[in-house]
């Protein structure tokens, strides 16, 4: 068969100056425009199916362990108590799930601004979504900068799982959201947000983490491999108010969960701190 007779997804990206990335598909299996964006789920012949959100890839199912794991269990196992969770975004479900792991967790939040994305993701991606079905969670559609706003001093984690600073998601690579998120944390709460590859997003990187360096006491940014992201790598901006997440890691909680993950380990959470030279210098955290 020709490549021009197969079908293929292509994204392509002002970012990757000058390269897309194309996976082979069998199907198109939605192609939604909500309110807020066009929302597709591609069933793949490599990687399983994939959320794309406005042409970006959001996850697949062969690799979106890495990331979720990473955004979750670095900051849940630096915290000593991770009772109260918030996810901001992370309408797939991925997050939660992994939020959901930790037994300390009795109350997980996830604010998501667009509805149609958990719907089309607990259609056709049960392997995140059924997380939703928890009774520790609870589900608000709405807008997380404005939900913020009205919870000062309520949680212990929270956790931002969004797409790219464009569109909805851009408000959530502001100032004053790092603001508003330092409100919503209790006294010794802490964050972790998505925040891009250092190949490609040093001036996006050097401005969070530029935030978290003026409003909280330990600033970080740790990474993670997800082959089918810009780069095959994506990076977390960590920020709190009192807990170091090298030196009040607690890896002996890991063993308690350690037999369902795939990708994170105690090993890990200590490399993912561990910078290549041109970002280190950059952001000097
Ligand atoms: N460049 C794409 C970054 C997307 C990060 N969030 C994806 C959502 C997965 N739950």
């Amino acid at each position: 068969m020709s490549v021009e007779s197969q079908l293929w997804f292509e994204e392509i990206l002002e970012i990757s100056n000058g390269h897309t990335f194309k996976i082979k598909i069998n199907d198109v299996i939605e192609r939604f425009d909500s309110p807020f964006q066009r929302i597709e789920i591609y069933d793949t012949k490599p990687f399983g199916k994939m959320l794309v959100i406005d042409g970006v890839i959001m996850c697949t199912e062969w690799d979106e362990h890495s990331y979720h794991e990473m955004i979750a269990h670095v900051p849940m196992f630096t915290h000593p108590r991770p009772e109260n969770v918030l996810v901001i975004g992370g309408g797939d479900g991925g997050t939660i799930r992994e939020a959901l792991r930790h037994p300390e967790a009795r109350r997980v939040d996830i604010c998501e601004i667009d509805g149609d994305v958990v719907r089309l993701c607990k259609k056709h991606l049960p392997s995140m979504s059924s997380s939703f079905e928890d009774p520790r969670v609870t589900l608000y559609t709405e807008d997380g900068a404005r939900f913020m706003k009205d919870r000062p001093g309520t949680y212990d984690v929270i956790l931002v799982d969004s797409s790219d600073p464009i569109g909805p998601a851009a408000v959530l690579f502001s100032e004053e959201f790092y603001i508003d998120m330092k409100n919503a944390l209790k006294d010794d709460g802490l964050i972790a947000t998505q925040c891009e590859s250092f190949f490609y997003h040093g001036d996006i990187i050097e401005r969070i983490t530029g935030y978290a360096k003026k409003h909280f006491a330990v600033p970080g940014y740790y990474y993670t491999v997800v082959p089918t992201y810009p780069s095959g790598i994506i990076g977390y901006c960590f920020a709190s108010k009192k807990y170091h997440p090298l030196k009040d890691f607690s890896p002996e909680r890991v063993d308690a969960i350690r037999g369902r993950l795939k990708y994170y380990n105690a090993d890990l959470h200590r490399a993912a701190f561990a910078l290549p030279s041109f970002i280190r210098d950059r952001i000097k955290l």
